[in-house]
């Protein structure tokens, strides 16, 4: 209820009630005064919606009015007016109407803003608009971000789920390294050594040895070592497996048709939110492009007579390079990149049965960075515990996973996206941090480090 005891409206409702009294509550956006009269932007979870104040429509409203500073929460009682042609604001949800203030109550007072959050940009340094991420989050162009990344999510849901995923929730303590390498954060486990999870991979193979086909939205940790525009310590992992697959292109036309999903319910859903970006939607063609790692390199040779055909991966620069001549070539803006070196890729991705050095795993580049790693899987238990030994691992460590296929697995494969880095290229944005809503990385948990080793 609202202070007059009349029903609290949102601002996306507002248009509903022309011509009569409605009470709304929010956070004061923006205060202007115009001679006599003062506008005021209320912000509420649906948007914002231009109350007016007239002293002689309400000398009471008004003098409540000139105490008015930004964030400010209020209830405003007044009467829902149409507004001129001439005056109507397509960009807002209740862009045809004003309320012209009858009563105006303070509720909750703030304190005077570090800086100015009244403009449609939030002209801040990426630092500064993280330090302040309690108050920035509050900006509608802030908001958007993540209104799209919960799209992204909900629609990676939605589909799988149609398509007959089952979702679990993958432990975030580990006792081994799922994917190798050092970017692992070790913890003190009541004495024991564990680790914070790199990936829900082991599990979610598990999992799917039991209900064949699954999904998992959780946050995964990498201790990455070093500042890029790229790298979170803590990441939103869309994780998803698949049992009995007839080869690792069914992994890939999966993990394409989800992608198409998300495009399309962002797409649907989030006009407005990718309008304050000028952003387009990265363009998706019936059949994405799918180039060898050699092919690709053989590529990039040809393009630019950069010579990174016997390297073991693509480095950023190439990525950019391989995603720029997709683009020119077929107008995607997505390319799929398959057949690693075997023995540089963990040990459950599937090694080319025809030619065993290199591997069924593949990546999927949208607009020059990685959004997804994912592929065929060791299902044999024989040739997996044979990797077990050439990866040099400790059957002990990882004994669960070994379990599950000792009882039989049929062929498998699955796949991860990062959900920063998708909301990253979908918007254009600079530097995943400004997609993640709380970004962890080895020189911020919140606050800024005053020690990083
Ligand atoms: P990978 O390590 O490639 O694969 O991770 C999958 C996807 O997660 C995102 N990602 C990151 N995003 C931001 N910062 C990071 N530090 C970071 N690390 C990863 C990327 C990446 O494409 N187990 C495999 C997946 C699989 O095979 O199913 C894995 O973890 O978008």
């Amino acid at each position: 209820m609202g202070m007059t005891g009349t029903k609290r409206v949102l601002s996306s409702e507002a248009t509903q009630f022309i011509g009569k009294e409605i009470s709304i509550s929010g956070w004061v956006r923006i205060r202007r005064d115009h001679g006599k009269l003062i506008f005021l932007d209320i912000r509420d979870r649906e948007g914002i919606i231009q109350v007016v104040v007239n002293p002689k429509v309400s000398e009471e409203a008004y003098r409540e009015a000139l105490e008015l500073k930004p964030e400010y929460v209020v209830t405003i009682v007044g009467k829902v007016n149409k507004r001129p042609e001439t005056a109507i604001n397509k960009d807002i949800i209740s862009g045809t109407v004003e309320l012209e203030a009858l009563k105006i109550k303070i509720i909750t007072k703030a304190k005077i803003l570090p800086f100015d959050m009244g403009g449609n940009e939030l002209n801040l340094e990426l630092p500064t608009l993280l330090d302040h991420r309690a108050l920035t989050l509050r900006h509608p162009k802030i908001q958007a971000i993540f209104k799209i990344q919960a799209v992204i999510i909900d629609s990676f849901r939605e589909y799988l789920k149609k398509e007959g995923f089952f979702e679990f929730q993958a432990p975030s303590i580990a006792p081994a390294v799922a994917e190798g390498g050092a970017e692992v954060f070790q913890i003190d486990y009541f004495g024991n050594k564990a680790y914070l999870s790199q990936s829900p991979q082991l599990y979610k193979q598990i999992v799917m040895s039991a209900f064949e086909r699954v999904f998992s939205v959780n946050k995964i940790f990498r201790a990455e070592p070093s500042v890029t525009t790229r790298h979170l310590a803590e990441v939103i992992s869309l994780d998803a497996e698949m049992a009995f697959i007839d080869s690792w292109t069914d992994v890939k036309d999966m993990a394409e048709s989800v992608v198409r999903y998300i495009l399309e319910r962002v797409g649907k859903e989030c006009g407005s939110e990718l309008k304050l970006y000028n952003a387009a939607l990265p363009k998706m063609i019936d059949k994405t492009p799918v180039l060898s790692l050699r092919e690709a390199q053989e590529k990039i040779f040809k393009h630019s007579k950069r010579d990174v055909r016997k390297d073991k991966d693509l480095n950023p620069e190439d990525e950019k390079e391989i995603c720029a001549i997709i683009k020119e070539e077929t107008g995607s803006d997505f390319v799929f990149i398959y057949g690693y070196p075997t023995k540089n890729k963990p040990f459950y991705v599937y090694p080319n049965p025809k030619d065993p050095q290199y591997n069924e795993g593949m990546d999927l580049l949208c607009r020059g960075v990685e959004w997804l790693s994912g592929g065929r899987r060791v299902n044999d238990y024989d040739q997996l515990m044979n990797h077990v030994k050439e990866w040099n691992m400790d059957p002990k460590k990882i004994a669960m996973f070994l379990e599950a296929f000792s009882y039989g697995v049929p062929p498998e494969g699955g796949f991860a996206f990062g959900a920063e880095r998708m909301t990253m290229q979908i918007l254009e944005l600079q530097n995943v941090r400004e997609a993640s809503m709380f970004p962890r990385d080895m020189e911020r948990i919140d606050e800024r480090l005053s020690k990083v080793k």
